[in-house]
């Protein structure tokens, strides 16, 4: 309870007075030793008053004052969290696409390795032992991003790889999508959560061309990014150290100039929302943190990796009803999803519901990147961990919503369609069999 302001002013003892007081007292004390409280029992509301010194040589037992401290320094702590929170860089989700091989998972893995995540202990180990165990000399960056067995045994991303890592001013999640064409299902669910893309093409001699021709990855890979709602690009062309390429301004200036036009008929604005740049995700990485050597490559100027990355706006986010689509759940100390918001914000101990199923939840943690967060807004990458509903009950695609305005749950709805490609056989009839692809923005329903 707080003391009547009247009261405090009525106690209130001049400096001078005070020290004097306490020499006083001081003096006394010599004589008392232990009786000090006893003999001068000083009235709690004047303990209130007065500085911190007087508190020490006079302590007084007061659990309502200590209760009150405490609840002070606990609240105090929540707002320096809260606004250190609140202070935390921007965030954006990258997806890493394009044509198989074309060196996704190197960058990535690179980009690791430069922001301090993985250190040459852990390199040494990929590089000696494990991708020459396989016969992947080249792989070991690779092999940072390429987690599983059956990805380091083929050289290929299979599942989407997931890290995080930071530039000046920007938070990212990174979402290694697999290039080959049997994981297409797998590169959408990445595309799905991101706000940019990362498109890397290979110009090593023959790889942009298998990679760009018809039934390539690169084209399949932007048109779907751009159908999901990846409005930004940056294409990165990659393995520029090659011999093959050996940084040739001739080389970068031909894939530049045929992947533009494709780019404007897939209806990216090649002026304002794509950005080209050399680089090699190879060895020591160049032009990726740090600013192209001009020794290496002498005609390029301009921006490094990180500083596209650190440049690019965030797109706009929804702050409507909170919704996050259920990417994945599994089984730890309860339920957890994962997944990103779409819209709206997420916070401890908030009551939300799991549609289509309705059931309700209630949200015990959040988790952003590794962190436990108290909070979180639209765009962030999130496990969430709740009660009310067992793992099992959950199936990717579900959304978990706000109670107030649940996502509607429909028996119908109108969709547009973006066909990418016919098979050769099917132009004029339409079978159903073939459309495998499609893509339902979960919020706009
Ligand atoms: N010379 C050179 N080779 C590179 C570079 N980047 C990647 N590579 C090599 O290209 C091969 C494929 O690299 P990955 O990173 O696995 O390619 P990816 O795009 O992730 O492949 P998928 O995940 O299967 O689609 C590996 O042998 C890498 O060492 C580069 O900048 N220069
Ligand atoms: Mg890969």
């Amino acid at each position: 309870m707080g003391v009547p302001r009247y009261f405090v002013c009525a106690i209130y003892v001049p400096h001078d007075n005070l020290e004097a007081e306490i020499r006083a007292l001081q003096l006394d004390s010599a004589d008392l030793k232990d009786n000090v409280q006893e003999s001068a029992p000083v009235p709690v509301e004047k303990q209130a008053t007065e500085d911190h010194d007087q508190e020490i040589l006079l302590p007084v037992h007061n659990p309502a004052k200590a209760k009150e401290k405490a609840a002070q320094e606990k609240a105090a702590k929540e707002e320096a969290e809260e606004e250190a929170e609140a202070n935390k860089k921007r965030h954006l989700n990258a997806v890493f696409i394009g044509h198989v091989d074309a060196g996704k998972s190197t960058i990535g893995g690179q980009i690791l390795f430069l922001s301090g995540q993985v250190d040459d202990r852990q390199i040494q180990k990929y590089d000696e032992k494990e991708a020459k165990d396989e016969s992947r000399e080249s792989w070991y960056m690779a092999y940072i991003m390429d987690t599983n067995e059956e990805e380091r045994a083929k050289g290929k991303t299979v599942e989407v790889g997931r890290a995080h890592f930071e530039t000046e001013s920007t938070r990212f999640t990174l979402l290694d999508a697999p290039g080959h064409k049997s994981y297409v299902p797998n590169m959408i669910s990445g595309a799905s959560q991101a706000d940019i893309g990362v498109l890397v093409i290979s110009a090593r001699k023959g790889e942009f061309e298998t990679g760009f021709e018809k039934g390539g990855q690169t084209r399949e890979h932007v048109q779907l990014a751009k159908t999901l709602g990846v409005s930004k690009l940056v294409v990165v062309v990659n393995k520029m150290d090659d011999p093959t390429v050996n940084w040739s301004k001739e080389r970068y200036d031909e894939i530049e100039q045929k992947m533009v036009p494709f780019l404007k008929s897939s209806s990216y604005n090649t002026k304002k929302d794509v950005i080209f740049l050399p680089i090699s995700g190879l060895i020591m990485g160049v032009n990726m943190d740090k600013r192209m050597d001009r020794n290496v490559c002498p005609w390029y100027s301009g921006p490094s990796f990180f500083e596209v990355l650190d440049s690019i706006e965030v797109p706009p986010r929804d702050n409507g009803p909170f919704r996050m689509p259920i990417i994945d759940k599994f089984k730890d100390m309860g339920t957890i999803v994962m997944g990103k918001v779409e819209s709206g914000s997420i916070k401890e101990g908030d009551s939300l519901i799991i549609m289509p199923n309705k059931e309700p939840v209630k949200v015990v943690a959040i988790y952003c990147d590794e962190d436990k967060v108290k909070h979180a807004g639209p765009g962030e990458n999130l496990r969430v961990r709740i009660t009310g509903i067992e793992d099992e009950d959950i199936l990717s695609g579900f959304v978990i919503s706000s109670t107030v305005k649940p996502v509607p749950a429909v028996t119908e709805f109108v969709a547009q369609l973006q066909i990418i490609g016919l098979p050769e056989k099917v132009s004029t009839c339409c079978s159903h069999s073939w459309l495998q692809g499609y893509s339902a923005h979960s919020c706009g329903c």
